[in-house]
């Protein structure tokens, strides 16, 4: 991943990318990777900008080698000896009894990462933090103390709160929770599955930087899932880093507001080596979460068999074979994994990266992590298990009080799109070539240096109300607790850069009725889903929830840009 190439001036690199196709350059990976290797990360005690490494043959254009962003470079303790920080631990999963207090503290870590060393964050100063596991229905009060340099507050993901005022999110159900102050969350718990935490402010850095953990929900009954041999959570991330550490974020404002942020380095459970070792014929369930600010994965287990089982608030309807996943920011997935062979199983994020500017999809698979299957039988086979696909009529009775409601006409209809103001004129054009090949999900940074300038000072998202003309926090949605609204939102692929956006509800559970007018086959509880460009997604809300919520973009650079709208339910 960091091979280096020789300075070469950025003229000749566009001349070399557009007259040639050679595989080489097809495979080069790191093309711009030695473009600042001169450039000091610190000029006497002030952060100065450099460019990020390119994921791929990224022709520069002229013009773009003299282009930064707008705002000014920021990372935590910059200057500061790494070796004054407390070094991170590995996670640790807390049993949470019903009743219980919990302390989390946000702080400074030192994290290594590769061969380099960084002042990163962490929740009790572990990567990730640490997996809360909880019985179903529990209720648990989490007393959090904010030690980072910066306000913060947590939001816990998926989490059909009965009191909004613990949702986290500054200004609407909380002040922020200022540097050295603390916060008492009252919890709880009215689903089975996977959930996770993280902050609801300036997540593109404090996010990105290491502030995550999951939530365990245990159900009540012992038969609710198949029998497996071990549960895994594995949360997948990025990291954007070079030579010289972790690329500085934008101070005032988030850099990379078109794609959002996408890492060059993949994290599992924030170590890029990640490995396990089963015994020949385990069934092993996963608990998948993507915790990247922008990267949607799509996860293969090697040639293993996966069934899947859940999704963010529920099991599906009916469990289902698949030869991937696909999880896009901030979804979860739990899933069932046959080892039928003895061997490694490499976990790979296997996609179709697009390369704009040569108008050209090319396979690219990374390495997540390694999963050795030893020689040998499991103390219990649960392979006929696993070859059983479950209906749940559990949910499916769950469900059909909804069912009635799938086919009404849309309450709300919402368009996605963008605005820009005062983007550098080199990238302005750029766009115009970039928007001839519209892909419906971005599943790489196709556009570094464009992408790396852009500031959420310079583009709006926004939420567009069909029906009211309003946009994003002008929008005032007011609903009656267990209404049933269907939330239809189109992603236009004619705005100025169209993008897949996953789009989160807060405090209420949904289902996707259709996808293009397609009625869904096999329905599932979700939090999050993700919009495809050109797509129209029907999004059936239970609003269980009185309260103030929000609903939004998932990237988190788009949410800093605005992406984002409230919503009350009343009594
Ligand atoms: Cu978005």
């Amino acid at each position: 991943m960091t091979q280096r190439f020789p300075l070469v001036p950025a003229v000749f690199t566009v001349a070399i990318s557009l007259a040639t196709s050679s595989p080489v350059l097809a495979q080069d990976h790191d093309m711009h990777a030695g473009h600042n290797m001169d450039m000091p990360a610190m000029v006497g005690d002030s952060l100065v900008w450099r460019m990020p490494p390119m994921d791929m043959s990224m022709p520069m254009m002229p013009g773009m080698d003299t282009q930064e962003p707008i705002v000014a470079p920021f990372l935590p303790a910059a200057g500061m000896d790494v070796s004054m920080f407390p070094e991170a631990r590995p996670f640790e999963i807390m049993d949470v009894e019903d009743g219980a207090m919990v302390h989390l503290e946000a702080g400074l870590v030192r994290r290594t990462i590769g061969d380099q060393t960084f002042v990163m964050m962490g929740y009790n100063g572990q990567y990730p933090g640490p997996v809360l596991r909880v019985k179903k229905n529990a209720r648990v009060t989490v007393h959090f103390v904010n030690n980072i340099q910066m306000p913060t507050t947590v939001h816990w993901h998926g989490l059909r709160l009965d009191d909004y005022r613990f949702d986290g999110i500054p200004g609407i159900s909380q002040p922020p929770v200022e540097s050295g102050e603390s916060f008492q969350y009252e919890l709880n718990f009215p689903d089975e599955g996977l959930y996770w935490y993280h902050p609801h402010m300036r997540e593109d850095v404090q996010q990105d930087l290491g502030l995550y953990g999951n939530m365990l929900v245990d159900p009540i009954e012992d038969d609710y899932y198949a029998p497996v041999n071990r549960e895994v959570t594995l949360v997948l991330d990025d990291i954007l880093m070079d030579s010289q550490g972790i690329i500085p974020y934008g101070d005032s404002a988030p850099t990379h507001a078109l794609m959002g942020r996408f890492g060059n380095v993949m994290l599992v459970n924030g170590v890029t080596n990640y490995e396990m070792t089963v015994k020949k014929g385990e069934v092993v369930r996963f608990f998948l979460t993507n915790v990247a600010n922008s990267r949607s994965f799509n996860v293969v287990f090697g040639g293993a068999p996966i069934k899947v089982v859940a999704s963010d608030v529920s099991k599906y309807e009916r469990e289902m074979p698949t030869g991937s996943v696909v999880i896009s920011p901030a979804e979860r997935y739990i899933v069932d994994v046959l080892f039928e062979d003895a061997g490694p199983v490499t976990v790979t994020n296997a996609v179709q990266a697009i390369d704009h500017f040569r108008g050209e999809f090319y396979p690219d698979v990374r390495t997540l992590a390694v999963i050795n299957v030893e020689d040998g039988t499991p103390e219990t086979d649960f392979s006929q298990e696993f070859r059983e696909f479950r209906t749940n009529e559990d949910v499916i009775a769950d469900i059909d009080a909804f069912r009635p409601f799938f086919d009404k006409e849309p309450d709300h209809r919402l368009e996605l799109t963008v605005r820009v103001n005062n983007l550098p004129l080199p990238i302005m054009m750029m766009m115009e070539v970039d928007t001839l090949y519209v892909p419906p999900m971005e599943w790489n940074d196709a556009m570094p240096m464009m992408n790396w300038v852009s500031t959420g000072e310079q583009v709006e998202w926004i939420l567009h109300d069909v029906d009211t003309g309003k946009e994003s926090m002008e929008i005032d949605w007011s609903f009656k607790k267990d209404d049933v609204v269907k939330i239809r939102v189109f992603n236009s692929p004619r705005s100025f850069h169209p993008m897949n956006h996953p789009f989160h509800i807060h405090g209420q559970r949904f289902l996707v009725t259709h996808i293009d007018g397609v009625p869904n086959p096999n329905l599932v509880w979700k939090d999050t889903a993700i919009v495809p460009v050109g797509s129209t997604v029907d999004f059936l809300v239970h609003m269980s929830n009185p309260g103030k919520w929000m609903a939004h973009c998932h990237i988190a650079e788009h949410l800093h840009s605005g992406m984002m709208l409230p919503f009350e339910v009343t009594e």
